[in-house]
Protein backbone atom coordinates (compact mmCIF):
# COMPACT_ATOMS: atom_id res chain seq x y z
CA UNK A 1 0.00 0.00 0.00
CA UNK A 2 1.10 3.07 -0.82
CA UNK A 3 1.65 5.22 2.15
CA UNK A 4 2.88 8.59 1.13
CA UNK A 5 2.04 10.68 4.23
CA UNK A 6 4.73 12.57 6.69
CA UNK A 7 4.80 10.28 9.59
CA UNK A 8 5.96 11.09 13.11
CA UNK A 9 6.69 8.36 15.61
CA UNK A 10 6.67 8.57 19.32
CA UNK A 11 9.20 6.45 20.92
CA UNK A 12 12.48 5.28 19.30
CA UNK A 13 12.29 1.54 20.93
CA UNK A 14 11.16 -1.53 19.32
CA UNK A 15 7.61 -0.29 18.55
CA UNK A 16 9.21 2.43 17.03
CA UNK A 17 11.57 0.81 14.38
CA UNK A 18 9.36 -1.80 13.13
CA UNK A 19 6.90 0.93 12.38
CA UNK A 20 9.77 2.98 10.80
CA UNK A 21 10.57 0.30 8.56
CA UNK A 22 7.35 -0.47 7.84
CA UNK A 23 6.36 2.86 6.84
CA UNK A 24 9.33 3.50 4.98
CA UNK A 25 8.78 0.45 2.59
CA UNK A 26 5.27 1.98 2.10
CA UNK A 27 6.61 5.38 0.63
CA UNK A 28 5.99 7.59 4.06
CA UNK A 29 8.48 10.45 5.14
CA UNK A 30 9.19 9.77 9.13
CA UNK A 31 10.61 11.55 11.87
CA UNK A 32 11.42 10.39 15.48
CA UNK A 33 10.21 11.72 18.61
CA UNK A 34 11.72 10.59 21.89
CA UNK A 35 11.54 12.36 25.39
CA UNK A 36 14.96 11.13 26.22
CA UNK A 37 17.67 12.80 25.20
CA UNK A 38 20.11 10.07 25.40
CA UNK A 39 18.94 8.24 22.48
CA UNK A 40 21.94 6.47 20.49
CA UNK A 41 20.92 8.32 17.43
CA UNK A 42 23.76 6.18 15.38
CA UNK A 43 22.40 3.00 16.31
CA UNK A 44 18.69 3.87 15.70
CA UNK A 45 19.31 5.12 12.23
CA UNK A 46 21.40 1.98 11.51
CA UNK A 47 18.23 -0.09 11.66
CA UNK A 48 16.56 1.78 8.98
CA UNK A 49 17.33 0.80 5.47
CA UNK A 50 16.96 4.74 4.20
CA UNK A 51 18.75 6.37 6.98
CA UNK A 52 18.93 9.71 5.03
CA UNK A 53 15.36 11.18 4.62
CA UNK A 54 14.83 10.91 8.49
CA UNK A 55 14.07 13.55 11.12
CA UNK A 56 15.24 12.90 15.13
CA UNK A 57 13.71 14.84 17.74
CA UNK A 58 14.62 14.12 21.04
CA UNK A 59 13.21 15.06 24.29
CA UNK A 60 10.79 19.07 23.88
CA UNK A 61 9.50 18.74 20.43
CA UNK A 62 8.36 22.03 18.62
CA UNK A 63 5.50 23.50 16.99
CA UNK A 64 7.06 24.24 13.69
CA UNK A 65 7.58 20.45 13.10
CA UNK A 66 4.18 19.20 13.95
CA UNK A 67 2.74 21.68 11.55
CA UNK A 68 2.73 19.51 8.58
CA UNK A 69 2.37 16.04 10.61
CA UNK A 70 -0.36 13.96 9.20
CA UNK A 71 -0.23 11.22 11.56
CA UNK A 72 1.65 10.52 14.86
CA UNK A 73 2.48 6.57 15.37
CA UNK A 74 2.52 5.71 19.50
CA UNK A 75 4.65 3.34 21.44
CA UNK A 76 3.06 1.18 23.79
CA UNK A 77 5.57 2.36 26.54
CA UNK A 78 4.04 6.28 25.92
CA UNK A 79 0.82 6.95 27.44
CA UNK A 80 -2.34 8.07 25.29
CA UNK A 81 -2.74 10.91 28.32
CA UNK A 82 1.14 11.78 27.83
CA UNK A 83 1.70 15.50 27.14
CA UNK A 84 3.09 14.69 23.10
CA UNK A 85 -0.14 13.09 22.36
CA UNK A 86 -2.03 16.55 23.48
CA UNK A 87 0.45 18.47 21.64
CA UNK A 88 0.20 16.45 18.46
CA UNK A 89 -3.87 16.38 19.25
CA UNK A 90 -4.17 20.04 18.66
CA UNK A 91 -2.64 20.43 15.41
CA UNK A 92 -5.64 17.72 14.81
CA UNK A 93 -3.04 15.44 13.69
CA UNK A 94 -4.22 11.49 13.90
CA UNK A 95 -2.93 9.05 16.67
CA UNK A 96 -2.61 5.54 16.00
CA UNK A 97 -0.91 2.73 17.85
CA UNK A 98 1.80 0.93 16.48
CA UNK A 99 -0.61 -1.86 16.46
CA UNK A 100 -3.45 -0.06 14.72
CA UNK A 101 -0.48 0.82 12.17
CA UNK A 102 0.68 -2.86 11.67
CA UNK A 103 -3.46 -3.82 11.15
CA UNK A 104 -3.95 -1.01 8.92
CA UNK A 105 -0.82 -2.40 6.74
CA UNK A 106 -0.73 -5.89 7.32
CA UNK A 107 -3.28 -8.63 6.60
CA UNK A 108 -4.24 -12.14 7.16
CA UNK A 109 -6.41 -14.14 9.77
CA UNK A 110 -6.26 -12.72 13.00
CA UNK A 111 -6.26 -13.93 16.80
CA UNK A 112 -5.28 -11.46 19.40
CA UNK A 113 -4.76 -12.13 23.33
CA UNK A 114 -4.91 -10.33 26.46
CA UNK A 115 -4.97 -10.22 29.98
CA UNK A 116 -2.99 -9.57 33.05
CA UNK A 117 -1.49 -13.21 33.30
CA UNK A 118 -0.84 -15.64 30.60
CA UNK A 119 -1.12 -13.60 27.49
CA UNK A 120 2.69 -14.72 26.33
CA UNK A 121 1.83 -18.26 27.32
CA UNK A 122 -0.72 -18.63 25.35
CA UNK A 123 0.02 -16.25 22.52
CA UNK A 124 2.84 -18.54 21.92
CA UNK A 125 0.95 -21.53 22.40
CA UNK A 126 -1.24 -20.30 19.54
CA UNK A 127 1.55 -19.08 17.59
CA UNK A 128 2.71 -22.67 17.49
CA UNK A 129 -0.02 -24.00 16.91
CA UNK A 130 -0.73 -22.00 13.53
CA UNK A 131 2.76 -22.55 12.64
CA UNK A 132 1.77 -26.52 12.73
CA UNK A 133 -0.99 -25.51 10.43
CA UNK A 134 0.96 -23.51 7.85
CA UNK A 135 4.15 -22.09 7.18
CA UNK A 136 2.57 -18.58 6.84
CA UNK A 137 2.09 -17.67 10.52
CA UNK A 138 3.02 -14.58 12.72
CA UNK A 139 3.26 -14.37 16.26
CA UNK A 140 4.14 -11.06 17.30
CA UNK A 141 3.33 -8.20 19.51
CA UNK A 142 3.62 -7.46 23.38
CA UNK A 143 5.54 -10.86 23.60
CA UNK A 144 8.48 -8.82 21.99
CA UNK A 145 8.11 -8.74 18.34
CA UNK A 146 6.73 -5.79 17.03
CA UNK A 147 3.54 -6.37 14.79
CA UNK A 148 4.61 -4.22 12.41
CA UNK A 149 7.95 -6.24 11.59
CA UNK A 150 6.10 -8.69 10.07
CA UNK A 151 3.22 -6.61 8.60
CA UNK A 152 4.61 -6.55 4.95
CA UNK A 153 5.50 -9.90 4.71
CA UNK A 154 1.35 -10.59 5.94
CA UNK A 155 -1.23 -11.50 3.13
CA UNK A 156 -4.87 -12.52 2.94
CA UNK A 157 -4.10 -16.14 3.90
CA UNK A 158 -1.73 -15.36 6.67
CA UNK A 159 -2.42 -16.66 10.61
CA UNK A 160 -1.27 -14.36 12.92
CA UNK A 161 -1.16 -14.88 16.94
CA UNK A 162 -0.74 -11.25 18.35
CA UNK A 163 -0.60 -10.77 22.23
CA UNK A 164 -2.32 -7.24 22.74
CA UNK A 165 -1.54 -5.39 26.02
CA UNK A 166 -3.45 -2.43 27.58
CA UNK A 167 -1.18 -0.25 26.11
CA UNK A 168 -1.68 -0.97 22.72
CA UNK A 169 -5.36 -1.16 23.14
CA UNK A 170 -5.48 2.38 23.94
CA UNK A 171 -4.51 3.82 20.67
CA UNK A 172 -6.57 1.63 18.19
CA UNK A 173 -9.61 2.45 15.66
CA UNK A 174 -10.46 -0.15 12.95
CA UNK A 175 -8.50 -2.76 14.90
CA UNK A 176 -10.21 -5.93 13.83
CA UNK A 177 -9.20 -9.58 15.37
CA UNK A 178 -11.54 -12.15 14.22
CA UNK A 179 -10.67 -14.02 17.48
CA UNK A 180 -10.01 -12.46 20.78
CA UNK A 181 -9.62 -13.09 24.47
CA UNK A 182 -9.13 -11.63 27.68
CA UNK A 183 -7.24 -14.40 29.59
CA UNK A 184 -8.20 -12.46 33.36
CA UNK A 185 -7.54 -9.11 34.60
CA UNK A 186 -5.89 -8.75 38.38
CA UNK A 187 -4.12 -5.44 39.59
CA UNK A 188 -1.30 -3.97 36.97
CA UNK A 189 -0.44 -0.59 35.51
CA UNK A 190 -2.43 1.14 38.05
CA UNK A 191 0.23 3.97 37.46
CA UNK A 192 -0.86 4.67 34.10
CA UNK A 193 -4.58 3.55 34.09
CA UNK A 194 -5.42 4.86 37.69
CA UNK A 195 -8.39 2.47 38.29
CA UNK A 196 -9.21 -0.98 37.75
CA UNK A 197 -12.23 0.31 36.09
CA UNK A 198 -10.69 2.00 33.41
CA UNK A 199 -7.63 -1.25 33.23
CA UNK A 200 -10.18 -3.75 32.55
CA UNK A 201 -12.23 -1.71 30.14
CA UNK A 202 -9.20 -0.59 28.01
CA UNK A 203 -8.47 -4.29 28.11
CA UNK A 204 -11.98 -5.26 26.59
CA UNK A 205 -11.10 -3.14 24.04
CA UNK A 206 -9.92 -5.74 21.77
CA UNK A 207 -13.23 -6.51 20.72
CA UNK A 208 -14.42 -3.09 19.88
CA UNK A 209 -14.69 -4.01 16.15
CA UNK A 210 -15.67 -7.50 16.59
CA UNK A 211 -19.28 -8.57 14.91
CA UNK A 212 -21.71 -11.28 15.52
CA UNK A 213 -19.36 -13.27 12.82
CA UNK A 214 -16.30 -13.05 15.23
CA UNK A 215 -15.45 -14.93 18.85
CA UNK A 216 -14.45 -13.72 22.08
CA UNK A 217 -13.14 -15.98 24.57
CA UNK A 218 -13.37 -15.23 28.23
CA UNK A 219 -12.12 -16.78 31.09
CA UNK A 220 -15.21 -17.76 33.18
CA UNK A 221 -13.97 -18.07 36.44
CA UNK A 222 -12.46 -15.04 36.62
CA UNK A 223 -15.12 -12.10 38.02
CA UNK A 224 -14.19 -9.64 35.97
CA UNK A 225 -13.83 -11.33 32.66
CA UNK A 226 -16.94 -12.93 32.97
CA UNK A 227 -18.96 -9.94 33.66
CA UNK A 228 -17.54 -8.35 30.24
CA UNK A 229 -19.78 -10.88 28.30
CA UNK A 230 -23.00 -8.09 29.01
CA UNK A 231 -21.00 -5.01 28.40
CA UNK A 232 -22.05 -3.39 24.62
CA UNK A 233 -19.23 -3.76 23.30
CA UNK A 234 -19.19 -7.45 23.07
CA UNK A 235 -21.17 -7.99 19.64
CA UNK A 236 -19.23 -11.53 18.95
CA UNK A 237 -20.00 -14.68 20.29
CA UNK A 238 -18.64 -15.66 23.49
CA UNK A 239 -16.61 -18.25 24.44
CA UNK A 240 -16.13 -19.31 28.45
CA UNK A 241 -13.85 -21.45 29.62
CA UNK A 242 -13.63 -22.91 33.20
CA UNK A 243 -11.90 -24.75 35.47
CA UNK A 244 -14.97 -25.62 37.40
CA UNK A 245 -17.86 -24.87 35.74
CA UNK A 246 -19.69 -27.48 32.80
CA UNK A 247 -21.55 -25.09 30.86
CA UNK A 248 -24.52 -27.50 31.22
CA UNK A 249 -27.09 -24.51 29.78
CA UNK A 250 -24.88 -23.31 27.32
CA UNK A 251 -24.25 -24.48 23.60
CA UNK A 252 -20.84 -24.08 23.52
CA UNK A 253 -17.71 -23.62 26.64
CA UNK A 254 -14.27 -25.51 27.37
CA UNK A 255 -13.91 -26.71 30.40
CA UNK A 256 -11.95 -29.10 32.64
CA UNK A 257 -13.48 -32.28 34.58
CA UNK A 258 -11.55 -34.06 36.28
CA UNK A 259 -8.18 -35.08 34.27
CA UNK A 260 -9.69 -34.04 31.36
CA UNK A 261 -10.47 -31.26 28.91
CA UNK A 262 -13.58 -30.77 27.32
CA UNK A 263 -14.58 -28.57 24.08
CA UNK A 264 -18.90 -27.99 23.72
CA UNK A 265 -19.84 -26.95 20.43
CA UNK A 266 -22.91 -25.98 18.71
CA UNK A 267 -24.41 -28.20 21.84
CA UNK A 268 -21.58 -31.34 21.19
CA UNK A 269 -19.49 -31.88 23.75
CA UNK A 270 -15.47 -33.92 22.83
CA UNK A 271 -12.84 -34.50 24.69
CA UNK A 272 -9.91 -32.86 23.89
CA UNK A 273 -7.24 -33.91 25.89
CA UNK A 274 -6.11 -35.59 29.34
CA UNK A 275 -4.22 -33.44 31.40
CA UNK A 276 -1.59 -35.87 32.32
CA UNK A 277 -0.44 -35.70 28.53
CA UNK A 278 0.64 -31.87 28.93
CA UNK A 279 4.06 -30.47 29.76
CA UNK A 280 3.10 -27.34 31.74
CA UNK A 281 1.86 -27.76 35.32
CA UNK A 282 0.01 -25.71 37.45
CA UNK A 283 -4.19 -24.04 37.32
CA UNK A 284 -2.93 -21.17 35.22
CA UNK A 285 -1.63 -23.25 32.50
CA UNK A 286 -4.15 -25.08 32.28
CA UNK A 287 -6.78 -22.01 31.85
CA UNK A 288 -3.47 -20.99 29.24
CA UNK A 289 -4.42 -23.99 27.42
CA UNK A 290 -8.16 -23.93 27.49
CA UNK A 291 -8.12 -20.55 26.12
CA UNK A 292 -5.67 -21.72 23.52
CA UNK A 293 -7.47 -24.24 22.14
CA UNK A 294 -10.40 -22.72 21.79
CA UNK A 295 -8.68 -19.19 19.98
CA UNK A 296 -7.35 -22.23 17.83
CA UNK A 297 -10.62 -24.09 17.04
CA UNK A 298 -12.38 -20.74 16.26
CA UNK A 299 -10.18 -19.58 13.99
CA UNK A 300 -10.65 -22.51 12.24
CA UNK A 301 -7.37 -24.93 12.97
CA UNK A 302 -8.11 -28.76 12.57
CA UNK A 303 -8.23 -30.35 16.20
CA UNK A 304 -5.94 -32.83 15.18
CA UNK A 305 -3.86 -30.30 14.88
CA UNK A 306 -4.44 -28.54 17.89
CA UNK A 307 -3.99 -31.65 20.09
CA UNK A 308 -0.60 -32.72 18.12
CA UNK A 309 0.94 -29.30 19.47
CA UNK A 310 -0.45 -29.01 23.01
CA UNK A 311 1.38 -32.81 23.49
CA UNK A 312 4.57 -30.84 22.80
CA UNK A 313 4.46 -27.30 23.73
CA UNK A 314 7.09 -26.39 26.43
CA UNK A 315 6.18 -22.80 27.36
CA UNK A 316 8.40 -19.61 27.19
CA UNK A 317 11.36 -18.15 28.56
CA UNK A 318 11.40 -16.01 31.71
CA UNK A 319 8.32 -17.82 32.74
CA UNK A 320 9.19 -19.73 36.07
CA UNK A 321 12.22 -21.03 33.64
CA UNK A 322 14.74 -23.44 35.52
CA UNK A 323 18.08 -21.98 35.37
CA UNK A 324 20.71 -24.51 37.14
CA UNK A 325 21.20 -26.38 40.13
CA UNK A 326 24.12 -24.87 42.32
CA UNK A 327 25.43 -26.40 45.29
CA UNK A 328 22.55 -28.28 45.72
CA UNK A 329 20.21 -25.48 45.25
CA UNK A 330 17.92 -25.00 41.80
CA UNK A 331 17.66 -21.51 40.58
CA UNK A 332 14.10 -20.18 38.58
CA UNK A 333 13.88 -17.60 36.69
CA UNK A 334 10.21 -16.12 36.78
CA UNK A 335 11.68 -12.50 35.38
CA UNK A 336 7.86 -12.38 33.49
CA UNK A 337 6.48 -12.13 37.03
CA UNK A 338 6.24 -8.22 36.77
CA UNK A 339 2.74 -7.96 39.28
CA UNK A 340 1.79 -9.77 42.54
CA UNK A 341 -0.80 -12.36 40.60
CA UNK A 342 1.98 -13.39 38.35
CA UNK A 343 4.30 -13.47 41.38
CA UNK A 344 2.05 -15.69 43.44
CA UNK A 345 2.04 -18.49 40.43
CA UNK A 346 5.99 -18.16 40.58
CA UNK A 347 5.34 -19.13 44.37
CA UNK A 348 3.00 -21.35 43.95
CA UNK A 349 5.34 -23.35 41.45
CA UNK A 350 7.93 -23.66 44.29
CA UNK A 351 8.00 -27.32 46.05
CA UNK A 352 10.76 -26.36 48.00
CA UNK A 353 11.78 -23.97 50.39
CA UNK A 354 12.68 -20.26 48.49
CA UNK A 355 14.85 -17.67 48.89
CA UNK A 356 12.95 -14.81 46.65
CA UNK A 357 14.08 -11.85 44.40
CA UNK A 358 11.78 -9.44 44.40
CA UNK A 359 11.22 -5.53 43.93
CA UNK A 360 11.85 -3.10 40.67
CA UNK A 361 9.33 -0.13 39.10
CA UNK A 362 6.57 0.71 41.26
CA UNK A 363 3.07 0.51 39.24
CA UNK A 364 0.79 1.79 41.98
CA UNK A 365 -0.26 -2.02 42.91
CA UNK A 366 -0.91 -3.63 46.45
CA UNK A 367 1.34 -6.26 47.80
CA UNK A 368 -0.48 -7.59 49.99
CA UNK A 369 -2.51 -11.01 48.09
CA UNK A 370 1.60 -11.86 47.10
CA UNK A 371 2.91 -11.48 51.21
CA UNK A 372 0.09 -13.59 52.39
CA UNK A 373 0.70 -16.46 49.07
CA UNK A 374 4.54 -17.11 50.93
CA UNK A 375 2.70 -19.02 52.91
CA UNK A 376 5.82 -20.36 54.96
CA UNK A 377 7.44 -21.31 51.85
CA UNK A 378 9.55 -17.66 51.49
CA UNK A 379 12.50 -18.11 53.77
CA UNK A 380 14.20 -14.90 52.86
CA UNK A 381 13.03 -11.85 50.78
CA UNK A 382 15.80 -10.50 48.61
CA UNK A 383 14.21 -7.04 47.23
CA UNK A 384 15.99 -4.65 45.30
CA UNK A 385 14.26 -1.50 43.31
CA UNK A 386 12.03 1.51 43.24
CA UNK A 387 9.18 -0.75 45.35
CA UNK A 388 11.98 -2.43 47.74
CA UNK A 389 11.05 -0.15 51.25
CA UNK A 390 7.33 -1.04 49.96
CA UNK A 391 7.20 -3.77 49.68
CA UNK A 392 9.25 -4.37 53.11
CA UNK A 393 6.43 -2.31 54.86
CA UNK A 394 4.05 -4.82 53.69
CA UNK A 395 5.58 -7.97 54.43
CA UNK A 396 5.91 -6.93 58.11
CA UNK A 397 2.43 -5.64 58.19
CA UNK A 398 1.50 -9.80 57.54
CA UNK A 399 4.58 -10.69 60.22
CA UNK A 400 6.86 -11.16 57.41
CA UNK A 401 10.67 -10.02 58.92
CA UNK A 402 13.04 -11.90 57.06
CA UNK A 403 13.54 -9.09 54.69
CA UNK A 404 17.38 -8.06 53.03
CA UNK A 405 17.99 -5.40 50.64
CA UNK A 406 19.92 -5.17 47.97
CA UNK A 407 21.30 -2.58 45.35
CA UNK A 408 21.83 -4.88 42.22
CA UNK A 409 20.68 -7.89 40.92
CA UNK A 410 24.23 -8.88 40.93
CA UNK A 411 24.04 -8.31 44.49
CA UNK A 412 20.89 -10.74 45.22
CA UNK A 413 22.08 -13.63 43.71
CA UNK A 414 24.98 -13.56 45.88
CA UNK A 415 22.55 -12.72 49.09
CA UNK A 416 20.58 -15.32 47.91
CA UNK A 417 23.84 -17.61 47.18
CA UNK A 418 24.54 -17.20 50.87
CA UNK A 419 21.13 -17.75 52.29
CA UNK A 420 19.72 -20.49 50.52
CA UNK A 421 20.75 -24.03 51.74
CA UNK A 422 20.86 -27.46 49.70
CA UNK A 423 17.50 -28.80 48.85
CA UNK A 424 16.58 -24.86 48.73
CA UNK A 425 15.42 -23.13 45.78
CA UNK A 426 16.14 -19.20 45.11
CA UNK A 427 13.59 -17.55 42.43
CA UNK A 428 13.70 -14.81 40.77
CA UNK A 429 9.58 -13.39 40.92
CA UNK A 430 9.72 -9.83 41.56
CA UNK A 431 6.42 -8.77 41.10
CA UNK A 432 7.42 -5.70 39.54
CA UNK A 433 8.08 -4.69 36.28
CA UNK A 434 12.04 -4.34 35.40
CA UNK A 435 11.92 -0.49 34.15
CA UNK A 436 13.94 1.73 35.79
CA UNK A 437 16.75 -0.98 36.28
CA UNK A 438 16.64 -3.20 33.35
CA UNK A 439 15.46 -2.42 29.56
CA UNK A 440 12.78 -4.96 29.90
CA UNK A 441 11.90 -8.04 31.94
CA UNK A 442 13.61 -10.05 29.17
CA UNK A 443 17.09 -8.67 30.10
CA UNK A 444 16.67 -8.60 33.88
CA UNK A 445 16.05 -12.10 33.65
CA UNK A 446 18.85 -12.68 30.97
CA UNK A 447 20.97 -10.94 33.60
CA UNK A 448 19.62 -13.14 36.29
CA UNK A 449 20.74 -16.24 34.11
CA UNK A 450 24.22 -14.80 33.60
CA UNK A 451 24.57 -14.58 37.30
CA UNK A 452 23.51 -17.67 38.29
CA UNK A 453 26.35 -18.79 35.72
CA UNK A 454 28.84 -17.32 37.19
CA UNK A 455 28.28 -18.73 40.52
CA UNK A 456 28.25 -21.89 39.41
CA UNK A 457 31.73 -21.43 37.92
N1 LIG B 1 9.29 6.95 25.76
C1 LIG B 1 9.06 8.31 25.62
N2 LIG B 1 8.13 8.89 26.46
C2 LIG B 1 7.45 8.17 27.40
C3 LIG B 1 7.69 6.79 27.53
C4 LIG B 1 8.63 6.20 26.68
O1 LIG B 1 9.63 8.97 24.78
O2 LIG B 1 6.61 8.74 28.09
C5 LIG B 1 10.29 6.33 24.88
C6 LIG B 1 11.43 5.70 25.63
O3 LIG B 1 12.43 6.63 25.91
C7 LIG B 1 11.92 4.61 24.69
C8 LIG B 1 10.70 4.31 23.85
O4 LIG B 1 9.68 5.25 24.16
O5 LIG B 1 12.96 5.01 23.85
C9 LIG B 1 10.30 2.90 24.25
O6 LIG B 1 9.15 2.56 23.68
P1 LIG B 1 8.24 1.46 24.41
O7 LIG B 1 8.31 1.64 25.88
O8 LIG B 1 6.91 1.49 23.79
O9 LIG B 1 9.03 0.12 24.18
P2 LIG B 1 9.22 -0.81 22.91
O10 LIG B 1 10.66 -1.16 22.86
O11 LIG B 1 8.59 -0.25 21.70
O12 LIG B 1 8.44 -2.10 23.44
C10 LIG B 1 7.03 -2.17 23.31
C11 LIG B 1 6.46 -2.82 24.58
N3 LIG B 1 6.81 -2.03 25.72
C12 LIG B 1 5.90 -1.50 26.56
O13 LIG B 1 4.72 -1.65 26.40
C13 LIG B 1 6.40 -0.69 27.72
C14 LIG B 1 6.97 -4.24 24.73
O14 LIG B 1 6.26 -4.85 25.80
C15 LIG B 1 6.66 -5.03 23.46
O15 LIG B 1 7.24 -6.31 23.58
C16 LIG B 1 7.24 -4.31 22.24
O16 LIG B 1 6.71 -2.97 22.18
C17 LIG B 1 6.87 -5.01 20.93
O17 LIG B 1 5.50 -4.98 20.67
C18 LIG B 1 7.01 -5.11 26.98
C19 LIG B 1 6.19 -4.77 28.21
O18 LIG B 1 6.76 -4.63 29.27
C20 LIG B 1 7.35 -6.59 27.07
N4 LIG B 1 4.86 -4.68 28.12
C21 LIG B 1 4.00 -4.44 29.24
C22 LIG B 1 3.65 -5.74 29.95
O19 LIG B 1 3.70 -6.80 29.34
O20 LIG B 1 3.27 -5.67 31.14
C23 LIG B 1 2.71 -3.80 28.75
Amino acid sequence: MEFQKKVLIAGAGRSGIGSARLLQKNGAEIIFYDGKTDVDVEKLLSQLEDREHVGVVLGDINDAILSDVELMILSPGISIESEIVSKVREYDIPVWGEVELAYRLGAGHLAAITGTNGKTTTTSLVGEIFKAHTDNSYTVGNIGIPYTGAADKMNDDSYIALEVSSFQLESIEEFHPHVSAVLNVTPDHLDRHHTMENYASVKLDVCLNQTEEDYIVLNYDDPITREMAKDKRVKAKVIYFSRTFEFKDYSEGIYQKGDSIYLKDKGEVNKVIDINELILLGGHNIENYMAGIAITYYMGIPMETIVSVLRTFKGVAHRIEFVDEVNGVTYYNDSKGTNPDAAIKGIQAMNRRTVLIGGGYDKGVPFDEWIKAFDGKVKKLVLLGQTAQLIADTAKKYGFNDIIFVDSLKEAVLVCAKEAEPGDSVLLSPACASWGMFDNYEQRGDMFKEFVRELKN
